[in-house]
């Protein structure tokens, strides 16, 4: 998916956000596009949603603005999460260069979590994506519920579930208010641009 064009001086990649079914994807997506300039984003195309589930995905083109002379194009996508969307998600991946993994704090979708992640990790497989060789981080969102009477995980627990082997990089946010959604795309956005860039001169 990833695209150099010299000519124009563009870049253009995906980034995907992955995670269980009301993790808060749609949520990261949103906030962003409320909080960026006009010029700075296209169009939110949602597609297709029931309440706010997601049933196939949502798609935010952003300009990002320029690195070494270079305009960065990123196009953000949500996947569905509920398991049944299982297909969607894999088509959704296709052509991927940067994932971020949204993980939700409530303490009842601790399963969900781990079960998103090893989905994420067969439906890349599957695609014929090297799971170590795209850029990941992880997102701990809902972490305004911590001082709730909701149960919630420690992120000590969330980092032994889902991070024990990724070893990456993991915000806490609460996407809702916008806590850590740009510190997360910031640092997608880098690695991803990076990754992209080194592919291409790689491959020249
Ligand atoms: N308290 C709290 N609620 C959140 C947060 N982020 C999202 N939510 C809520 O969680 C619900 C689901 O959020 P979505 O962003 O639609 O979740 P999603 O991951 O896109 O869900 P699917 O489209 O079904 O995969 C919504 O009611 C959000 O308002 C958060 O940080 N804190
Ligand atoms: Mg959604």
């Amino acid at each position: 998916m990833a695209l150099i064009d010299l000519s124009k001086k563009e870049v253009h990649c995906k980034i995907v956000y992955y995670g269980p079914g009301r993790c808060g994807k749609t949520t990261n997506l949103l906030y962003i596009y409320n909080a960026m300039s006009e010029r700075a984003k296209g169009k939110m195309l949602t597609i297709e949603t029931k309440g706010d589930r997601t049933l196939f995905f949502d798609l935010l083109p952003l300009n990002l603005g320029k690195v070494s002379g270079f305009d960065i194009r990123i196009q953000l996508y949500t996947v569905p999460g509920q398991a049944i969307y299982e297909a969607t998600r894999k088509l959704v991946l296709k052509g991927v260069d940067g994932l971020v993994f949204v993980a939700d704090s409530l303490r009842v979708r601790q399963a969900k979590n781990i079960e998103s992640l090893q989905d994420l990790q067969k439906n890349l497989m599957e695609n014929n994506i090297n799971f170590s060789e795209v850029p990941l981080i992880l997102q701990y969102n809902k972490r305004d519920l911590v001082n709730t009477p909701i149960p919630t995980l420690e992120v000590e627990e969330l980092e032994s579930d889902l991070n024990s082997h990724l070893n990456t990089m993991a915000f806490e946010a609460a996407a809702t208010k916008g806590l850590g959604v740009f510190e997360t795309l910031k640092a997608i956005s880098k690695l991803t641009v990076r990754h992209v860039a080194r592919k291409h001169l790689m491959a020249k």
